[in-house]
């Protein structure tokens, strides 16, 4: 079954449910799944707290709308929507009506006034925000999860569970500087689901705030490439996430957002005499001798805004003449910080696969529906369709089968199991990206490689020395190779 014939199918299936259930509040909920299936995706940006969420945040949107601090910062779980006028609705925690709050932006992020409310008391923020940037994809920042045991944390941790109602997030960005314990237990909690338990399919994890690493050396991010990789081998972390990506999101948010004046202010600073020298610790920077260019407290806005790392990398550039405009400075700090590979990883992974992603939040909120009604309704009928819907979606065999793969059921030589895993799509769903094509690839050669993979998988399919869950896999991989053929003739 492919991606439209499953949007079908989970339409289909939301028409009987609501057949079959006659509680209004029963409909009331289906109608919100099904609406939900024609929003844009959405995306949950979580890690612990300071891990750079609500500063990847705006670089993602590509404007300064998510209040970032050195302090904790965001305590309440707030969505940023693309629509038509500039709204902040409150979602009470006691389920009582949204209410309309007052907010104000004067240059920097959205200031939302809670009123007498206390953080604790607010479910969720909801941001109606116009942006290019918000239109494939619905943002959602989310509190800092350190100590579990913490208010604002469990709010965070409770978000994720999939054990909550409504699963609000269809897919996570997961931000982490080291693997820690904490940040497995909560990615585990996110994908402890009956479709996928665990499934590396719907998140991906970010090496943050990747141009500290090194102490903001320039040569931070390469460095920081490394880390990510190594990171990336990790059976751990693969039983877990897609992949990892390393980003310096302040860089990113700073390329998108940069200001002239900043611009003049870093080419002033790339005429004094001891550069390097003011520049080798924070501290310097901002006490530096008095014939330093700025005052002390533009210096430290700077620092605010582009991290030592950026502060070096940029003098450095107009120093040296690489960049002789804020436009050319701003894009280059983008290419540097690894948002634009973020932005692929998105796409191939996320958004060009939204479809599915939606489904199965859909389907999964329909399971949870039916699980907590009563026993005497039409409950019955709607769960076991719901189930053979999900054992027929070719697309959720191919997500348990690579959850499968990444957790070391599937054993199998190294090289193999790579090729499974993108014929399966972990690469991206593309046909071309599957078969390991140029995404250029003429339909042709997309057919005959097809075909040639095709018969190599049924013979290790069909090999009796191919161990068991292998042939499974490889079973799983044909299909995919199956639905190629189909879509190419
Ligand atoms: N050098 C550097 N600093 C960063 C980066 N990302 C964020 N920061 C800084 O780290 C601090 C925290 O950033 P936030 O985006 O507020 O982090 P957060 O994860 O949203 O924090 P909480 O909401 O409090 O959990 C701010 O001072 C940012 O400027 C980065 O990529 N590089
Ligand atoms: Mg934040």
């Amino acid at each position: 079954m492919s991606a439209p014939a499953l949007m079908a199918q989970t339409n289909e299936l939301l028409d009987l449910a609501c057949r079959e259930f006659d509680d209004p509040d029963a409909v009331a909920d289906l109608n919100a799944i099904r609406a939900r299936l024609d929003e844009p995706l959405r995306v949950a940006i979580a890690g612990k707290v300071k891990a750079g969420k609500s500063t990847l945040l705006n670089a993602l949107v590509g404007e300064l709308l998510a209040p970032t601090d050195t302090g904790e910062c965001t305590k309440v779980v707030t969505w940023y929507r693309d629509g038509h006028s500039y709204q902040v609705m409150l979602h009470p925690a006691d389920g009582s009506d949204p209410q309309q709050v007052r907010f104000r932006r004067d240059e920097g992020a959205i200031e939302i006034d809670l009123g007498s409310r206390n953080a604790n008391d607010v479910d969720r923020l909801e941001v109606t925000w116009p942006s290019e940037g918000l239109r494939i994809l619905t943002l959602i920042d989310t509190p800092g999860v350190d100590s579990l045991t913490d208010g604002v944390a469990t709010r965070a941790f409770e978000f994720l569970d999939p054990d909550d109602a409504d699963t609000p997030a269809d897919a996570v960005l997961y931000l982490m500087k080291h693997i820690h314990a904490s940040d497995l237990r909560l990615l585990e909690a996110f994908h402890d689901d009956a479709v996928s338990t665990p499934n590396p399919v719907n998140a991906v994890a970010v090496l943050s705030r990747a141009d500290e690493i090194g102490a903001g050396s320039h040569d931070s991010m390469v460095s920081a490439g490394r880390v990510a990789r190594r990171l990336g081998d990790d059976p751990r972390l693969r039983r877990l996430v897609q992949m990892i990506v390393p980003v310096a999101g302040l860089i990113a948010e700073t390329g998108k957002t940069m200001s002239e004046r900043e611009y003049r202010q870093l080419a002033a600073l790339s005429a004094s005499v001891d550069l390097d020298g003011v520049l080798l610790s924070a501290d310097r920077f901002i006490d530096a001798p008095p014939e330093t260019p700025l005052t002390s407290i533009e210096r430290e806005a700077l620092l605010g805004r582009f991290g030592l790392f950026g502060v070096r990398v940029a003098s450095t550039m107009i120093r040296d003449g690489e960049v002789s405009s804020s436009q050319m400075l701003a894009d280059r700090l983008v290419d540097l910080s690894g948002l634009t590979e973020l932005r692929q990883v998105l796409e191939t992974l996320f958004v060009s696969r939204a479809d599915v992603l939606k489904a199965r939040s859909a389907l999964l909120a329909v399971e949870r529906l039916c699980l907590a009604a009563p026993a005497t309704s039409g409950a019955e009928r709607v769960l076991a369709e719901l189930e053979r819907v999900m054992a027929g979606a070719h697309p959720f065999n191919e997500m348990v089968t690579l959850a499968a793969i990444r957790s070391g059921w599937v054993v199998g030589p190294a090289p193999k199991l790579a090729e499974l895993e993108r014929i399966l799509g972990s690469s991206g769903s593309a046909p071309a990206v599957r078969l390991g094509l140029e995404t250029s690839a003429t339909s042709d050669s997309i057919r005959s490689t097809a075909l040639d993979e095709l018969a190599r998988w049924q013979r290790l399919a069909e090999n009796p020395l191919t161990a068991h869950d292998m042939a499974t896999a490889t079973r799983v991989a044909i299909r995919s190779l199956e639905g190629i053929l189909a879509g190419a003739s």
